[in-house]
């Protein structure tokens, strides 16, 4: 592991192999004031969240940690992502953001639209087919290509961190993927034919996350969606909502000194009729994006719902 511009090695496993993270590559592109002015960067890690919540309190804000491989990286709802060596992107940032916890959700939002628009930075003949599913997918061509987790620790009904957890699948090969995902998963070589070096993707997502970051923390959320709209799969179409959960949020909109869990994933669905979906799947059309990057929904029988995010997945009909 090593520390690319923080105060020198702080571990002793080295990334030795020629196709390895170089970080001054990934210097040269970076633009930001705070993300990514230390990286730390490992061989092997369970899960760059997981080594993102126990470095937390050492680290400062900003600080961003990347693995070439992570034996244990996590999805959302305690799935798992496969993260092969040398070939993705397995990225945190620690964020300190002085906020409410119903506010932090927002940032897989950020995240989403930071994400899409180093992509097309990157891809511009491919920006058409760059898209989000609601709340944490990145797909292109339709196929999972990346994904989102926010995590979140609370101390004291405080924010204490967030762990901004990015997977992006770029050079993969088919034979990356595990036979179970290879229908839906793909990789930008798998859809474009071009290798890419994974350096300048991350300098330009995190050119674009500080941005986007630094206007969310001043309550402008505005262009965030604005790149979420327009990269949306989802809006406008029929979808199928499936909760995971037996947790939900009666009101349509959070207040801010509502609870979320103390730690761990952002989790809670709005209903307003202040009932779970309890494991149920139920048909609703798309209708937009709430101010705080909710979705909003319109049931059959024209109830409307705004859904935060967590415990409910959904399906493109
Ligand atoms: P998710 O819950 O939306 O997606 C998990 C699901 O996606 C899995 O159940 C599986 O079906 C599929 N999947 C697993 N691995 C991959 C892959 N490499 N590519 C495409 N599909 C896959 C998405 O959660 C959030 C992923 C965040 C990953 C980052 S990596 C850095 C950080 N550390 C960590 O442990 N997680 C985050």
């Amino acid at each position: 592991m090593r520390n690319i511009a923080g105060s020198g090695p702080i571990g002793s496993e080295e990334v030795s192999s020629m196709e390895n993270l170089s970080p001054s590559k990934i210097n040269y592109y970076l633009k930001t004031k705070s993300l990514g002015q230390k990286m730390i960067i490992f061989a092997t890690v369970d899960s760059t969240n997981s080594e993102g919540k126990r470095r937390s309190a050492e680290e400062a804000e900003g600080t961003v940690l990347l693995s070439e491989v992570q034996t244990a990286g996590r999805g959302r709802l305690g799935r798992h992502w496969f993260s092969p060596g040398g070939k993705g992107i397995w990225l945190s940032v620690i964020l300190k953001p002085e906020l409410p916890a119903p506010k932090v959700p927002s940032l897989t939002s950020v995240a989403a639209a930071a994400v899409c628009l180093a992509l097309e930075q990157v891809l511009p003949s491919q920006a058409e087919r760059i898209q989000l599913k609601w709340p944490n997918d990145i797909l292109l061509n339709g196929r999972k290509i990346g994904g989102i987790l926010t995590e979140m620790q609370v101390s004291s009904a405080k924010v204490q961190a967030v762990i901004l957890g990015i997977g992006l699948n770029v050079n993969l090969q088919p034979e990356d993927f595990p036979e179970e995902i290879r229908d839906l998963a793909s990789s930008i070589y798998l859809e474009t034919g071009q290798i890419l070096a994974r350096e300048q993707i991350i300098a330009f997502i995190l050119n674009h996350l500080e941005q986007l970051y630094f206007k969310f923390l001043q309550q402008d959320l505005s262009e965030t969606l604005a790149v979420c709209r327009r990269k949306s799969a989802v809006l406008g179409r029929k979808i199928f909502l499936i909760d995971r959960s037996e947790r939900s949020v009666n009101n349509k909109k959070l207040a801010d000194n509502e609870k979320l869990p103390n730690s761990g994933e952002l989790t809670g669905s709005a209903n307003p009729s202040g009932q779970t979906l309890g494991g149920q799947i139920r048909e609703a059309e798309a209708v937009d994006l709430g101010p705080n990057g909710e979705l909003l929904v319109r049931y059959e029988n024209g109830e409307e719902a705004f859904i935060i995010s967590g415990e409910i997945s959904l399906r493109m009909q």
